[in-house]
């Protein structure tokens, strides 16, 4: 129990984990999601509590995470009410970038739970370790070949979900030998159109999909060399709130690590990694009934380097440094067949660059026995290019004076101190400040026809950055049976990027309302808790109880789109021996601050029930687990607030995971 407490503490103040001592911080990268899982770690359940679950089934489980849903699979991750270029997404440390214009594709898909280590989330600006941000990151490690004593080790299973009669095949294996190490997986996902609580089918609701990874490690006198390959391919993949699917998904990852350990001097260990990842995304509206057919296909392309650097504590200092830098390129396009007559090109991503270079520096500060303070700043020197050609003839119609290059420098700068009080509480309190680059989209972006509002959006190469003055409260209490965390939180976003009608263009996508234009407004406000709760009176049982809460307005007093409900998701287990229940309850309250102004619709409160259960064997053969469960116990119609297009979500689903280990 007392370690137990000790992660939960650590999971549910992931905020603040990089206040905290290494140690916790190891803790952290270790547990959040396991590739293997051990019996009877509570948060493993909670946060995966179905085995064939995906990666984003996970982020929406996690302390101020949430998704925006156009579809069944490829859910974009919004933290606090942030997402997009307001959020740094990285893959073991590594940038990347979607390559869809109507965001289809959130490079956290990339990532399965068989292929994941951990997720780390820090919330609001303290999370620029990886990049300037002002509304949080998530960084998703990959899971690493281990060297163990047994020299082939792996597990493969398959899964079935009633809903969607979709079906999950996955393997991994480990090799190990005296120095070196290998890591294979793969995983195969095949969802048909799910059914919803009133039995109807929801079209476009399918997807299919591949993943495959392979890591090699080896160990050079002291230090680790590390290699990673990734390939994740998805086909056909119904998007029910957009007016296209995708016909093809791809996307490939290389990366290259080399750590080096050193225990003379001041120096813990140095890391330093080159990689390079490629995205191919092509829409397809071949099944849809349109006025036009298009095609519309887009790439995306990253390289970049990074090195860091950990020092043992120097009096009471324990610094962290890191420089890193990435270059990406982007393009997409769109070709139109209108029914009389030739078709027509256009490049909604004009051809364009970025790169960024930059250097972060951290350093925790041990003031007297108690008090622990946490320092930390970045500065970014970036450059956007877009290319002569085409698109930029196109965005000149309507911006007759601006740079093809926009160079800018991003900083940011967080203060964290943390205090124990007496012997149950401990006190954290976060001050910071952020800044954030213009997306692609919102700086060039070409007619890009948003389904939620009914608009063609243009971008503004003339926006500036966007800031966020942040700042956390938090308290946590603990004792041998209970423990609780709450924080609430305060951000203030000067030169907020909205966008908003322009009056004087017209609509091109056929049914388009109007055009919007991305502009910085004054400032935008964003408030809201966290509260999650741990409990466990006897050996047996626990429970776990998560709430998450978050508004924004806009300095005029407007909603902001897409900020969620209020949510919350209660689990409680049993385990004995080889069996194990859970019970859950998960529940929002009704989003009545829904923003008209980008076609939203207030979404009701909504309350279901999953029930689940696992069974575990070990025999000479090996060791195999059985899961079943049911979601959506009640056949509830529901559907959350980020939700697009009042799709409703999956009715009741039963599932089955069969998993064998060796
Ligand atoms: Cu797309």
């Amino acid at each position: 129990m007392r370690i137990l407490s000790h992660l939960f503490l650590i999971i549910i103040t992931v905020n603040f984990v990089q206040a905290q001592d290494t140690l916790q911080t190891r803790i952290l990268s270790e547990v959040v999601i396991q590739s293997v899982q051990t019996e009877g770690d509570t948060l493993q359940n909670f946060y995966r509590a179905n085995q064939s679950a995906n990666t984003e089934d996970i982020l929406s489980r996690m302390n101020g995470v949430y998704l925006i849903r156009r579809s069944a699979y490829g859910q974009e991750p919004v933290i606090r009410g942030m997402s997009g270029g307001q959020i740094n997404v990285t893959i073991d440390g590594m940038r990347m970038f979607s390559a869809c214009t109507d965001r289809m594709d959130p490079v956290t898909i990339y990532v399965e739970p068989q292929n994941l280590k951990s997720i780390d989330a820090s919330l609001g600006t303290n999370g620029t370790s990886m990049g300037s941000t002002i509304g949080g990151s998530l960084n998703l490690r990959l899971a690493e070949p281990l060297m163990n004593k047994k020299s082939v080790t792996g597990r493969a299973g398959v899964g079935y979900q009633s809903v969607s009669n979709g079906i999950n095949y996955f393997t991994d294996a480990n090799f190990s030998q005296q120095r070196s190490a290998y890591r294979a997986s793969f995983i195969y996902r095949k969802n048909q159109n799910y059914i919803d609580g009133r039995g109807q089918t929801v079209n476009f609701s399918q997807f299919e999909k591949t993943n495959f990874s392979l890591a090699g490690k080896w160990g050079i006198r002291k230090d680790t060399l590390k290699a990673n390959f990734l390939i994740d391919e998805g086909r056909n993949i119904g998007f029910p709130a957009l007016p296209m699917d995708v016909g093809k998904a791809r996307a490939s990852m290389y990366a290259l690590t080399y750590i080096r350990h050193t225990d003379s001097g001041w120096l813990k260990n140095l890391e330093g990694k080159v990689y390079a990842n490629e995205v191919y995304h092509q829409m397809d509206d071949s099944q849809r009934e349109v006025l036009m057919h298009m095609d519309m296909p887009g790439w995306s392309s990253t390289y970049g380097a990074y090195a860091e650097a950990k020092t043992k504590a120097i009096s009471n200092h324990t610094l962290q440094f890191r420089t890193d830098i990435y270059h990406n390129r982007v393009l997409a396009e769109m070709v139109m067949y209108p029914n009389d007559g030739g078709s027509m090109y256009m490049q909604t991503w004009p051809s364009s660059y970025r790169t960024v270079a930059g250097i972060y520096m951290a350093d925790d500060v041990r003031l007297g026995s108690r008090l622990k303070v946490n320092i930390n700043g970045r500065l970014d020197a970036s450059n956007t290019t877009i290319e002569e050609g085409f698109g930029k003839d196109q965005l000149y119609v309507f911006y007759s004076q601006f740079e093809s290059s926009s160079k800018k420098i991003t900083k940011s700068f967080n203060v964290t101190a943390r205090r124990p009080f007496m012997q149950n509480f401990v006190f954290t309190l976060h001050g910071g400040y952020g800044e954030r680059l213009p997306t692609n989209s919102e700086l060039y972006g070409f007619y890009l026809f948003n389904r939620q509002d009914i608009h063609d959006y243009m971008g503004n190469p003339h926006l500036k950055v966007e800031k966020s003055f942040s700042s956390d409260f938090g308290i946590e209490f603990f004792n041998n049976w209970l423990e609780l965390n709450g924080t609430m939180f305060y951000q203030h976003n000067p030169n907020y990027i909205l966008a908003y009608v322009d009056t004087q263009l017209d609509a091109m996508t056929p049914g388009a309302y109007g055009v919007k234009v991305y502009e910085n407004i004054s400032d935008a406000k964003f408030w809201g808790a966290e509260l999650s709760a741990l409990v466990s009176p006897i050996r047996n049982i626990q429970l776990i109880s998560s709430f998450k809460g978050t508004r924004a307005e806009t300095f005029a007093g407007d909603p902001i789109p897409f900020i969620p409900a209020f949510k919350n998701v209660t689990s409680l287990r049993f385990e004995k021996s080889k069996f194990n229940g859970q019970l859950e309850w998960e529940g929002a309250l009704a989003q009545t601050h829904a923003s008209e102004n980008f076609g939203e619709q207030d979404t009701p409160g909504y309350s279901i029930f999953n029930l689940r259960a696992g069974y575990h064997t070990n025999n000479h053969l090996g060791n195999w687990s059985l899961s079943v469960g049911v979601e959506n116990l009640t056949n509830k119609y529901y559907r959350e607030h980020l939700d697009w297009g009042g799709i409703p979500r999956p009715g009741r689903n039963f599932y089955s995971t069969v998993e064998f280990r060796f």
